[in-house]
């Protein structure tokens, strides 16, 4: 699967691009089924993801629930975010020599859950270098704008790098660090991403998003993302992450294959990575 001419151009234009179907039928079952585990602290490889930011009967019930790197916790899951597909077409779509995985997300919006800041995610990224990312966000739920689906600032992008500001989780005003960010002249064009269960949307690091509360008591909004970096970063020591830098081997700026493994770069994948995910297809044989 290979992004058309179009869709690059769109994607270079808005900053993002919208796929209505990405995801396979029963591979979103399968997603779905172990979605709900990891967020019961079900760790199907033993291993607890990156960061939890969820506690089952602690975390208050409108809390938007936020999991990260649940790949190294479930083998069905990482098939999903670690997938060759969703490498290769991000590299094309975003005209990069290759990408690895940064970190991915499993993100819950409970019935009339709380928003998440409208924010760029290279902003959170100084301890890369050059700070990037692009991203592929994988709908598990039909999306609208009214059950708090993400959504993008068009051409946000194109604008200078804000610096970090805003609470991530249910601030008081998801739009108050945009608004507060964006350059005098502007203008705040909101598109909330509505697709079927198993859309796709890519969007550039740079590009402004977030996600409003759910306006509905009677429907969830799930989905799983893909934070991709290009395979030409490097660690940038004199600014580490209190928790991702701990990967970074010493006196050394080159990112390890074995916590951060590639997707796809010209057809190269991270050797491991077929024999962990296959283990999504032979749990789905049985
Ligand atoms: O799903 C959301 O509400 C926001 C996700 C997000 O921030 C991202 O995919 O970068």
């Amino acid at each position: 699967m290979h992004p058309t001419a179009a869709q690059k151009e769109s994607y270079r234009r808005d900053g993002f691009l919208v796929l209505e179907r990405f995801l396979e039928g029963a591979q979103l079952d399968r997603l779905r089924e172990r979605f709900a585990r990891v967020f019961e602290h079900d760790w199907e490889t033993g291993l607890q993801p990156d960061e939890v930011n969820y506690v089952p009967g602690v975390t208050p019930a409108d809390r938007t629930r936020q999991l990260c790197n649940v790949w190294k916790a479930d083998r069905v899951l990482a098939a999903g975010v670690l997938s060759p597909r969703v490498g290769s077409f991000t590299a094309r779509l975003a005209d990069l020599p290759g990408v690895r995985i940064a970190q991915d997300n499993a993100i819950w919006k409970p019935p009339s859950g709380k928003p998440l800041l409208c924010h760029q995610d290279a902003a959170y990224l100084d301890h890369l270098d050059p700070p990037n990312m692009t991203t592929c966000w994988m709908a598990l739920d039909d999306t609208a704008a009214d059950t708090g689906t993400i959504f993008y600032v068009r051409g946000s992008h194109r604008w200078p790098h804000a610096p970090l500001g805003g609470t991530f989780h249910a601030p008081d005003d998801w739009l108050a660090h945009v608004r507060h960010a964006m350059p005098e002249g502007a203008e705040l064009d909101l598109v909330p991403i509505e697709v079927p269960a198993g859309g796709a949307a890519f969007h550039d690091g740079w590009t402004f998003h977030g996600s409003p509360a759910n306006a509905r008591a009677d429907r969830e909004r799930r989905s799983i993302v893909s934070h991709m970096i290009s395979t030409d970063t490097r660690w940038n020591p004199a600014s580490p992450h209190p928790i991702y830098s701990r990967y970074r081997r010493p006196d050394e700026t080159e990112i390890d294959e074995a916590f951060f493994p590639i997707l796809w770069r010209d057809g190269y994948r991270t050797p491991w990575l077929e024999r962990y995910c296959a283990h999504a297809e032979a749990s789905a044989a049985v």
